[in-house]
């Protein structure tokens, strides 16, 4: 009788008895009979056993074991004859190879990223990291959670990793074993927030995949000190965790806040470059590491347009995406579609029509006539009421403009208040040194074209001015969002004034 890896069966073992060396991954006991799972490192296979001999095998035990092999479809499965144990002689020799399987199944596809970069080759280490990761946790059938932000930047960058995650899943597990081991949902506040951890975890202990904390991946959110208490509640219950990231990562202690709690942190300031790299850039080039994606290419360059972004990466993956048949005028105008669907979707997945953008280009422009004009019109009727309502003046050296945002917005329709300080931003950006504020009831809004504008420094100036009022915030060196107890509103906008006047400008 022969010895096998199980990642060597194919269809000519079908119907043959086999030896496999092997670990107990996972048992389940159904119908009067035991399904155990094998894995030796080159894969896994399902194997069924009636016999009283196999009820005393338990998950971690090596075993030997005999099976008779049928395949079903594209996946095999078998039949338990007998085993015997692996004896504690061979038990280090059978872990090293088990080792060296896992380490060969999951190698990244490639090590060098489709442009060049020296934020991405600084942080080489970690997209491998997390590229193999991913692999491993496919091949070990934990469940993937991939949690994104809803914006146009969180959807590009799910959507490269989802359109690399799910045909491996399929691939080692079967077709429909996706919606078992696959999940994708959208975060509408800019941090994991502690509700979605507790969900996440529940969906994992409740679901199929039970035996196995699940993998998490988060994306365009993650990295600052409101994401904390979520992943340690994940890690808590043993979650494996990538953050893939571009706004400011906390930082405490010499080092980033959420590096404790997570397996992997990819974010370009760790590394010193800025958010200009976007999540959706970042992941794209992870997702390149499991799959080639290039055809999606189109994606990392919509994150960048969706940003705001300005840097040689973003450059080059909009020339690629001209040079696959995309019009610059077309990519803009997509990028705000994908907002607003992202913006209308909320915190449903909306799986199909979320492939449809992706795959079916001809819906895909179809989708931009429908909705591109009716977003244009809603947004020129925004940007007539901040032109009659925004409020000018100088604070020093800086032109500020003030929105006071509860009053010249809908109740949750589109643009959302984020959106209307952009608005405003753009109508002013020609003017140096402007800071636009929306202010709201509980929370600030931040855009700057100051270079040298740092959001994380105000929030650091006002919490060290507060002494109460719920105060926090995070984003991006020149966009973010500060937010509060209506308590202090006054106070905060004092002290934005206060920051504004005292900070010198030009002798940074
Ligand atoms: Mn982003």
């Amino acid at each position: 009788m022969i010895k096998v890896k199980i990642g060597d069966i194919d269809s000519s073992l079908s119907g043959k008895q086999v030896l496999i060396d092997a670990l107990i991954d996972s048992r389940r006991d159904v119908f009067g009979m035991s399904i155990f799972r094998l894995y030796d490192g080159s894969g896994f296979i399902d194997v069924k056993s009636f016999s009283k001999n196999c009820r005393d095998l338990n998950i971690h035990d090596a075993v030997t074991a005999r099976v008779f092999l049928k395949s079903s479809g594209s996946k095999f499965m078998g039949e338990l004859l007998s085993f015997s144990p692996i004896p504690d002689s061979k038990l280090d020799m059978f872990k090293k190879l088990v080792k060296e399987n896992e380490m060969l199944k999951t190698a990244p596809r490639t090590d060098s990223f489709t442009v060049n970069s020296q934020c991405y080759n600084n942080l080489k280490n970690k997209f491998l990291d997390a590229a193999r990761l991913i692999k491993k946790s496919i091949l070990e059938s934990r469940l993937i959670i991939l949690k994104h932000h809803a914006d146009c930047d969180g959807y590009s960058a799910a959507l490269s990793l989802e359109s690399a995650i799910v045909p491996l899943i399929a691939e080692e597990q079967g077709g429909d074993s996706v919606k078992y081991f696959y999940k994708r949902n959208p975060m509408k506040k800019p941090f994991y927030e502690y509700l979605d951890a507790i969900k996440d975890i529940t969906l994992n202990f409740d679901s199929f995949s039970k035996s196995k904390p699940p993998l998490v991946i988060i994306v365009d959110n993650g990295s600052s000190a409101q994401d904390l208490i979520s992943l340690q509640k994940l890690r808590m219950y043993g979650s494996k965790i990538i953050v893939v990231d571009h706004h400011i990562p906390a930082f405490k202690n010499g080092k980033f806040l959420i590096d404790d709690f997570v397996d992997v942190h990819i974010n370009p300031h760790i590394v010193g470059f800025t958010s200009d790299i976007t999540a959706g850039m970042l992941s794209y080039e992870l997702a390149n590491f499991i799959r080639d994606i290039s055809h999606l290419v189109f994606l990392p360059a919509l994150s960048g347009i969706g940003d705001h972004s300005s840097c040689r990466e973003f450059d080059n993956y909009v020339n690629r995406a001209l040079s696959s048949g995309y019009s610059l005028d077309y990519l803009r105008k997509l990028a705000k579609v994908l907002d607003f669907e992202a913006y209308s979707l909320g915190f449903y997945e909306g799986h199909s029509i979320v492939k449809d953008f992706l795959t079916d280009k001809s819906k895909q422009s179809a989708l931009v006539d429908l909705v591109y004009p009716y977003v244009e019109s809603l947004e020129s009727k925004q940007e007539d009421i901040v032109k009659n309502s925004v409020v000018k003046e100088d604070i020093g050296k800086v032109k500020l403009f003030t929105l006071d945002l509860d009053s010249i917005s809908l109740m949750s329709e589109y643009p959302p208040p984020g959106k209307i300080s952009g608005l405003c931003f753009k109508m002013f950006s020609k003017m140096p040194n402007i800071v636009v504020a929306g202010l709201s009831n509980s929370y600030l809004t931040i855009r700057t074209n100051i270079d040298s504008f740092d959001v994380s420094e105000l929030i650091r100036f006002i919490n060290s001015r507060l002494d109460f009022g719920f105060f926090g915030g995070g984003g991006h060196p020149h966009a973010g969002t500060l937010k509060f107890a209506p308590i202090v509103k006054d106070k905060v906008f004092n002290l934005l004034k206060e920051f504004l006047l005292r900070f010198d400008w030009h002798a940074r």
